[in-house]
């Protein structure tokens, strides 16, 4: 049973819901402290400190770190051709939506004679992390490279960690999916040191060129490097255990919401599930179809924890309004809606990763075919940050360009404002164009 959260009769405000709210409680800060020595080790001893900590954390040393063409080349090779269809369509529709999201300059003309032009320029090169832990993610594969694709960086590379039962390359589907994307550059690395190898680069027979911007979900360790190594490289965000939050009333289908429910607790035990609805019947059907379906489903143990877990909860509030009210302070990474006329409902969600609407459109068809991106803000972030995107692979660049006239036009206030600010010499660089304004 998902343990109940009762706040009926109550409006808390956004203060007392984000402190009362359940989530789960993870210590990156710790997890800095431990990875520092491996990324420093990286640092130091480049490809060696890589293949070590592949041994150590992995279980195995792969023969190299960059995988060879071949390999990647048989993996496409020894594909299910029903993984491949499906694949196929995956990036097809993410391509649809991805395309979409391309930016176009803009010039702005201020005054006569004075323009401010934003440029959108591609990140020169990019590293995607592909998590390879419990599960296999070729779909992470797709949901980071169509993005940095469409938004044309310079080059990218893909890591993933190397597996003791695959000779020590990625995962075959893993580097499947690459070829399927034409990435050609794919690195058997995990963890801390894939991040450390990207950031630092790595020398040797097989050179690694350092990256500007690290994307893509991971562990602990894999958001622990993120963090510490952020400056140096930039990163999407610091990805937390899945999660699931579903609005529903006393109209939503039961199965569904479990279904869904037990669908992202699959990933993680410390994935959360959330369901808040105004309907003490419809809880008590999820409750019942949730424990029916755990039990029968493959991967039970994690599955039980998850929903057991503090992270989890059945929120029971006096109406959708309030219902709304929770969701928003929850900001979920993926949000179902499973209402009455659920496109008006959504329409007022403010804070979630992504959003779902109606019982049609689980969070698994976003996982992988919907076109929409998987690589969502966790653990609340959802309230300052968006999921991965074209943008995430582009820079804005203010390009500013006036004439002489428009300089002139302007040039007392900057005058002003700089000696406001006790900063002279900012005002003497346009005195030295415009004497008269001394
Ligand atoms: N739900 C995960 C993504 C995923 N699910 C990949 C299955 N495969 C985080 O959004
Ligand atoms: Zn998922």
């Amino acid at each position: 049973m998902i343990p109940v959260l009762d706040l009926r009769g109550r409006a808390p405000g956004v203060r007392e819901l984000r402190a009362t709210l359940p989530r789960a409680e993870l210590d990156v800060e710790a997890a800095v402290a431990t990875v520092r020595p491996i990324c420093d080790d990286v640092a130091a001893r480049g490809a060696e400190a890589v293949l070590d900590a592949a041994e150590r954390f992995d279980g195995v040393r792969p023969s190299s770190l960059r995988v060879p063409a071949d390999v990647v080349a048989a993996a496409l090779q020894g594909l299910d051709p029903e993984v491949r269809a499906a694949l196929e369509e995956s990036i097809r529709r993410a391509r649809i939506v991805h395309a979409d999201q391309r930016r176009t300059e803009t010039t702005t003309t201020v005054v006569p004679g004075g323009t401010v032009t934003e440029r959108w320029v591609p990140v020169d090169r990019v590293g995607l992390y592909v998590p390879g832990g419990r599960a296999v993610y070729p779909s992470s594969v797709v949901m980071n490279v169509v993005p940095a694709l469409l938004a044309e960086v310079g080059s990218l590379a893909v890591a993933s960690p190397p597996q003791k039962d695959h000779g020590g390359w990625p995962h075959p589907t893993i580097l499947a999916a690459c070829a399927l994307l034409g990435v050609d550059e794919v690195w058997a690395m995990g963890g801390a040191q894939a991040v450390a190898a990207f950031a630092h680069g790595l020398d040797g027979d097989e050179p690694l060129e350092p990256v500007n911007l690290v994307t893509g979900p991971g562990n602990i360790w894999v958001a622990a490097a993120k963090r510490l190594l952020k400056g140096l490289i930039g990163i999407d965000s610091e990805a937390g255990p899945t999660e699931i939050a579903i609005l529903a009333d006393a109209s939503a289908d039961p199965e569904h919401v479990a279904a869904d429910l037990i669908s992202q607790a699959e990933h993680d035990p410390l994935a959360a599930a959330v369901l808040v609805t105004d309907s003490p019947d419809l809880a008590d059907a999820v409750q019942a179809a949730v424990v029916r379906r755990a039990g029968e489903t493959k991967h039970a143990e994690r599955v039980a924890e998850s929903l057991t877990g503090r992270q989890s909860a059945v929120v029971l509030v006096d109406d959708v309004e309030v219902g709304l009210d929770v969701v928003n302070a929850y900001a979920a990474e993926h949000l179902e809606i499973h209402t009455v006329d659920a496109p008006t409902v959504a329409a007022r969600v403010r804070n979630a990763g992504a959003v779902f609407v109606g019982t049609w459109s689980p969070v698994s068809l976003g996982d992988y075919c919907a076109g929409s991106n998987h690589v969502l803000p966790t653990g609340g972030c959802a309230t300052h940050s968006s999921g991965l995107s074209v943008q995430s692979f582009l820079r804005g660049i203010h390009v500013v360009e006036y004439s002489e006239a428009a300089l002139r036009d302007v040039g007392a206030h900057v005058v002003t404002l700089a000696r406001a600010e006790d900063l002279p010499a900012h005002g003497d660089a346009v005195i030295a164009r415009l004497p008269e304004l001394r």
